[in-house]
């Protein structure tokens, strides 16, 4: 396995023009010719020409009209080489593939009876030999021949321009695409499919074709996606002047897919979790999933289609615009008070969740990686959720105007090129005439930076000074680090809770303004502020301007008072979650220690004010409330104890129950939705505020509370609340095992959810996206062990081919259920071993996936190390092992 290194690129040896592509589709034989033009590009020293070419049958090889002579090229198992060719060629290549083998998902495959492709980054090889790499752009037409009664839909990228029928029941369309594309945008899809369609008029008044392509059936769950489509148009053109550039423009949903959906140029293939919805089927945060990736897909139509990578180690050019495009456009559908800061937290969250500790692990690796073996495995929480914090920064530091001069200049100077993340901070840099030198920084060094903060006050002068020291842990293969520039946000609160305005020597500043971006770039620095009349308390990285930890020693006090008065709504949030998380912290200590727990009553307070807080919007009282992830906790620990972490936030939990049980009731019952279902923000925060307070109420197993889930299951009339009511009763299950219940009441508990569980399943059978959610809610039960899993995955509708039924369970089990998975026998990590290995004969990129579970074995207890250990050699010795798994384990066990 071979490690490609970001310094040794070397532009192209051939510039291809035109690429004009012919498939006759067979699920078994596929025949594909294809004809590219292409001219020698004088800036390359290479001589010959290197297409990549994976698993296909080469079936003839022409240039310029004449057939190869077989000692003119050479073909290994990834390549096909032609030496010395002259320097403008045309190139005639027939290949033959086989379609329904293909359970990769990359490449040309087939699901339930239908061709999708997958070419992003390196599937276009598995289908042609080619110069696969993204800075080959070219204009393509594609025929299609198939059968006609089987395969009644054509479609590929841009214009349909010919349609018509061939002889034997077989028929034709040819595509073409206006644009100069990469390969990896190449797509087709054919088979049996319906869509709904709604023409729209443009800015400038041209009209564009809308599709949204299903299999029959699914016809009543395109709506969203359509709506979600047409806003997602009308806000590019609004917020950054960009128009759909293609008359047409379709999205195709299939249920075989490795990840969330692509953005094929003018045919995006979509996951059908995030197309399909209904009340029915469908949650609250599917419906935001579904707007959030149409948005995010369709604006890379401009941030990735018609500018691309240069090559894939900026990858992040692409994918952390087109996130922080994508949370943007999300936050301007919202339109609640607290809307935007809600979706805000929700993005912060999962960025802790998932990108620190990748930061901070064995796969650690800057926004712009130096180096992959399979870059597959670098479409990465770091790449596209911290790659968005990164252009976010630049928003920060630019502010509105000034990013979208960024915008326009990236624009003008790049269309239809190949560009760098550099050429992107030029852009930015040169709209503004700023230095972003050492910016660069934020793509060049991995890790999550430290600021320590630290202020003091002189009543007498006024003033109030701010220091920062900033740092940066070691990484896996970075020990050094330099300063970064980090745009801190900043507010000083009074006594009253109010924003003072602010003054600061070093930083210029609009009057009048109560939040200040300072801008860190040394390892120490300090801000002076004057005429500051009493001491403050300081809203530090407000709306959490920089993807740091910040280290400052506020008192419970100072936290209180943030919470219940910031006006920076990120940091009212963030102030409840340091109140948490220190309890947690010492609750874990108190667990392994021995010690008693105990569980102040100021904190509560704080928490009961909120809640009770009716001014406040139902989604924001739900963020305060959910208290910080066992992942959370754990990144905080040395060690990982993942049992004393639970028991921590179980009786964290629990003491809240106890304390705030009626305010808990009061809120369930204030936050009922009845009538028509809608997924906007108002109704969906109201439902999370009552789904949330249902869970708590399960802490304190009483008929009654039980009885509130029940009724709740048996009366649901959308999903949100059906799925919010069963993973209550699943809990309620089995905190009633553990507490003083009475035995009648305990199995009256398990009988009730046995029998809804049957009922769900019995339900919704039919719907596949709807019995993953089945197996992810049994997944994720801590009332579910390795033995009860082994019997999961044995169920009939089950099955490892599939990514999204394989995820719903596997991933649910290993990622987010800590009590069983670390099962202190290690035998939750024996099965985790069998299963990459089983996924890996099957679907190398799932397989990747799961193999990342084991991440942060290294700070776990010695007794689960040594099990994870010995699951992590079981995978490395087995047999056949991808690559793509490869590199995964191979940088765990280094
Ligand atoms: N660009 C695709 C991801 C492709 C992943 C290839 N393993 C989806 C997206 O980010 O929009
Ligand atoms: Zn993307």
């Amino acid at each position: 396995n071979i490690t490609i290194f970001r310094k040794d690129y070397t532009p192209p040896s051939f510039w291809v023009d035109t690429v004009e592509m012919g498939f006759d589709l067979d699920p078994k034989a596929t025949h594909v010719t294809t004809r590219t033009t292409l001219r020698r590009n004088t800036d390359s020293k290479e001589k010959e020409l290197v297409l990549f070419g994976e698993g296909l049958k080469l079936v003839q090889i022409r240039m310029n009209g004449q057939k190869l002579a077989r000692t003119a090229y050479q073909i290994d198992k990834h390549s096909l080489r032609i030496f010395n060719p002259p320097d403008n060629i045309t190139l005639d290549i027939e290949t033959q593939i086989n379609p329904i083998k293909n359970t990769s998902l990359n490449g040309l495959y087939v699901s339930n009876g239908n061709f999708f492709t997958q070419c992003e980054a390196e599937g276009f090889r598995k289908i042609t030999y080619f110069q696969d790499r993204p800075d080959v752009m070219a204009k393509y037409t594609v025929m299609l021949r198939a059968d006609k009664k089987k395969y009644p839909v054509l479609l590929s990228n841009g214009n349909l321009i010919e349609e018509g029928k061939l002889s034997g029941g077989r028929h034709y369309a040819k595509w073409e695409d206006p644009f100069k594309k990469p390969s990896y945008l190449f797509a087709l899809v054919a088979g049996k499919l319906v869509c709904q369609e709604e023409k729209i008029k443009l800015k400038s008044g041209r009209k564009a074709l809308l599709q949204v392509w299903v299999e029959k059936g699914n016809l009543d769950k395109t709506q969203h996606a359509m709506d979600s489509l047409q806003n997602s148009i009308f806000w590019d053109e609004q917020r950054f002047g960009l128009e759909l550039d293609l008359d047409r423009f379709m999205i195709v949903a299939v249920s075989d897919f490795n990840m969330g959906a692509m953005e094929n140029k003018g045919l995006n293939i979509f996951n059908t979790k995030y197309v399909l919805a209904n009340a029915k089927v469908a949650t609250d945060a599917d419906y935001a999933g579904i707007e959030s990736v149409v948005g995010h897909e369709y604006f890379h139509n401009w941030t990735g289609n018609r500018v691309t990578c240069r090559d894939w180690f900026q990858l992040s050019l692409k994918e952390g615009l087109t996130v922080f495009r994508d949370q943007e456009f999300s936050a301007d559908m919202i339109g609640t008070n607290s809307g935007r800061a809600v979706n805000r937290i929700a993005d912060v969250r999962m960025l802790r969740q998932a990108q620190f500790p990748e930061d901070a692990g064995p796969m650690s690796h800057p926004v712009r990686p130096e180096s992959y073996v399979e870059i597959n495995n670098f479409y990465s929480v770091t790449v596209y959720e911290k790659g968005a914090e990164v252009v976010r920064m630049y928003y920060t530091l630019l502010g509105h105007e000034g990013f979208r001069k960024g915008m326009d200049l990236y624009f003008k100077r790049h269309d239809e090129q190949a560009v760098t993340c550099d050429d992107f901070r030029a852009a930015m840099a040169d709209a503004n005439g700023r230095d972003l030198t050492q910016f660069e920084r934020w793509y060049s060094q991995a890790g999550t930076p430290r600021l320590k903060v630290s202020t003091t006050y002189d009543a007498a002068k006024k003033t109030y000074e701010i220091s920062f020291t900033q740092s940066c842990p070691a990484t896996a293969g970075q020990s050094k680090k330099l300063p970064f520039h980090i745009p801190v946000a900043v507010g000083l609160l009074n006594a009253a809770g109010q924003d003072m305005s602010l003054k600061c020597q070093e930083q210029a500043n609009p009057t009048d303004s109560t939040t200040l971006v300072l801008e860190v770039t040394k390892a120490k620095q300090v801000f002076h502020f004057t005429n500051v009349k009493e001491r403050p308390t300081p809203s530090i990285l407000r709306n959490f301007s920089a993807p740091v930890e910040v280290e400052i020693n506020y008192s419970d006090e100072d936290l209180a008072h943030l919470l219940a008065h910031d006006s920076d709504a990120f940091n009212r949030w963030e102030a409840g979650q340091r109140l948490a998380m220190r309890r947690l912290l010492k609750l874990t200590a108190a667990v392994q220690a021995g010690k008693p727990l105990e569980l102040d009553t100021m904190f509560i307070d704080a928490l009961s004010k909120t809640l009770n807080d009716t001014t406040l919007d139902a989604a924001f009282r739900e963020q305060v409330l959910t208290l910080p992830s066992a992942t959370n906790i754990a990144e905080q620990l040395k060690v990982i104890d993942p049992h004393a972490i639970q028991t921590a936030r179980h009786f964290m939990r629990s003491e809240i129950t106890r304390h705030l049980k009626d305010d808990l009731l009061t809120a369930y019952e204030s936050n009922l939705t009845n009538g028509k279902y809608s997924p906007d923000a108002e109704s969906t925060g109201k439902r999370a505020l009552k789904n949330l307070a249902l869970s708590y109420l399960q802490e304190w197993p009483q008929d009654s509370t039980f009885d509130l889930a029940h009724i709740q299951y048996k009366n649901a009339k959308n999903m949100t609340d059906r799925i919010g009511a069963l993973s209550s009763m699943i809990n309620a299950a089995i905190l009633s095992q553990k507490d003083s219940a009475s035995k009648s009441a305990r199995k009256a508990a398990q009988l009730a959810l046995d029998g809804a569980l049957k009922d769900f399943y019995n339900a919704f059978k039919n719907e596949a996206l709807v019995i993953d959610k089945w197996f992810t809610l049994q997944g994720s039960a801590a009332s579910t062990d390795v033995k009860k899993m082994r019997q999961l995955l044995k169920h009939p509708a089950f099955t490892l081919t599939n990514p999204n039924r394989a995820r719903s369970l596997i991933f649910a089990f290993c990622n987010a259920n800590p009590a069983q998975f670390h099962a202190a026998d290690g035998s939750g990590y024996a099965l985790w071993a069998d299963l990459v290995i089983q996924l890996n004969a099957i679907n190398p990129q799932v397989a990747a996936r799961l193999a990342r579970s084991l991440d942060r074995w290294k700070k776990y207890t010695p007794a689960l190390q040594e099990h994870m250990k010995t699951a992590l050699e079981k995978v490395a010795s087995a047999k056949n092992i991808s690559k793509d798994v490869l590199e995964i384990i191979n940088k765990a066990l280094a």
